[in-house]
């Protein structure tokens, strides 16, 4: 992509309105604009972060065995009416009304919506289990909308549903589930640490929220500090050993009855990117979905609802990764994988070898942002450690008459001069 031809509204100013880090560099970056409360643009840049969360959270669920859908926004009230939650949910809920009358709302969340298609088309065990999941836009009229896209009233998430013949398989689901959200996490470069949690309006008794660790995090968390010793980055995980270590949010954790010494306890904030739950027949029985079971016996069907925050994912990436000059992109959600300036596209020579170099990035399909804008190099090198691209290429005048450009590292400022060859070599190209 040329930058001259892009669309980056990036700001120079900090914008007064935004309290937290991840929020005023995703303004500054020209990577979201607010439209209303809690309700925001996504600008190219922006955009292109959330489609690359948004493809490893698609990909990690097919490989735990769960199978795309797409529900829609705007659900009927009568099927929240058949599982008591519409009166139960409060201001939450947009309520709107259709041209007949009829009782609308904007989806907070989909169990009702899934349950009823599963209700229609699943009649027996053998059918199961069956993990259905989407990743969609939903609307909660929060109290409190804050901190840009970390609590927005209009938010990304996907959210998969489980179901299974009786409790001992839902719960298996549940753990299958608990492993993917760690390798999700993980593929992000983000530690996030499980915590038994409440389960609020989604309902059930077994729940676990994923928060990841930063000083900006919405909720005071406590964990054992064995949790420390923990390798995220191996390829399994023994969800017995997890589930058995100690950890809680503020609305669960009580000082008095926990069970960890206080040497051991640890304590910080935390961003909640993801919450899971096993309710059993919680809709299930309301809403009549069920199925015959090896002894013939018709049962309600056991049920749990897996969610993640996939926009919040993006200011909580921030949160993680930035330094007093701008955002510093993981690798895997990084809006392109190199920054290419072109320092002075009025020079022939200097000019000419940023362009040979573009073309062969983008041929060997490295995602590239040429910046071929007549400015000043000051600012040329302010916008790139702003969007925060993992590599930069500067080529200049000097440099491209000796045959030679400068790669630099934006995670540890490492800088290297390099013939072209080498420096795409280097990159993988
Ligand atoms: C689980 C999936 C549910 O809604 N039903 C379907 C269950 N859980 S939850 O905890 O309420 O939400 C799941 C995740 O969505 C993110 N989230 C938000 N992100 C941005 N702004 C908000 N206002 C917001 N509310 C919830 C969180 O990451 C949460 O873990």
């Amino acid at each position: 992509m040329r930058l001259s031809r892009y669309f980056l509204p990036v700001l120079k100013e900090t914008p007064a309105e935004a309290q937290i880090v991840s929020h005023q560099l995703m303004l500054r970056a020209g990577m979201i604009q607010q439209l209303s409360a809690g309700i925001y643009n996504w600008l190219p840049l922006g955009y292109n972060v959330l489609r690359k969360v948004e493809a490893i959270v698609h990909d990690e669920m097919q490989r735990a065995g769960a199978i795309p859908i797409l529900m829609p926004t705007i659900q009927p009230a009568d099927l929240w009416r058949e599982s008591g939650r519409y009166e139960d949910y409060g201001k939450e809920m947009l309520r709107i009304k259709d041209r007949h009358e009829r009782d609308m709302l904007y989806g907070p969340t989909n169990e009702e919506n899934v349950t009823d298609i599963f209700r229609r088309h699943v009649q027996s065990f053998k059918q199961l289990p069956l993990n259905l999941y989407h990743i969609q836009w939903k609307f909660r009229d929060e109290v409190r909308p804050r901190f840009g896209v970390m609590r927005g009233r209009e938010f990304l998430m996907k959210d998969a549903y489980s179901f299974d013949v009786d409790q001992a398989a839902a719960e298996a689901a549940y753990d299958n589930m608990f492993v993917a959200y760690l390798k999700t996490f993980k593929r992000m470069g983000l530690t996030a640490i499980p915590m038994r949690a409440e389960t609020g309006p989604i309902g059930g008794n077994l729940s676990h929220e994923f928060q990841i660790l930063a000083s900006t995090g919405e909720s005071a968390v406590y964990f054992d500090a064995a949790f420390e010793d923990v390798d995220f980055s191996a390829e399994t995980f023994d969800v017995e050993v997890l589930k058995s270590l100690y950890a809680a949010a503020d609305d669960k954790h009580d000082a008095a009855a926990c069970p960890v010494p206080p040497e051991r306890l640890k304590s910080g904030r935390g961003i909640e990117v993801g919450h899971i739950f096993y309710f059993g027949t919680k809709y299930a029985e309301p809403m009549d979905a069920a199925v015959i079971g090896p002894d013939g016996e018709t049962r309600p069907v056991h049920m749990g609802s897996y969610g993640i925050g996939v926009s919040r994912l993006v200011g909580a990436l921030i949160e993680a990764n930035h330094d007093e000059k701008g955002i510093v992109w993981p690798e895997s959600v990084a809006p392109f994988r190199v920054g290419l300036v072109d320092l002075r596209p009025d020079d022939a020579t200097a000019h000419g070898l940023a362009m040979e170099l573009y073309g062969k990035l983008e041929k060997a399909g490295i995602e590239t942002l040429l910046d071929d804008r007549e400015e000043r190099a000051g600012a040329k090198f302010a916008t790139m450690e702003l969007i925060g691209l993992p590599w930069q290429v500067t080529v200049g005048p000097r440099g491209a008459k000796a045959g030679k450009v400068e790669l630099k590292s934006r995670r540890s400022g490492e800088t290297v001069e390099l013939g072209p060859d080498a420096l795409l070599q280097r990159l993988g190209a």
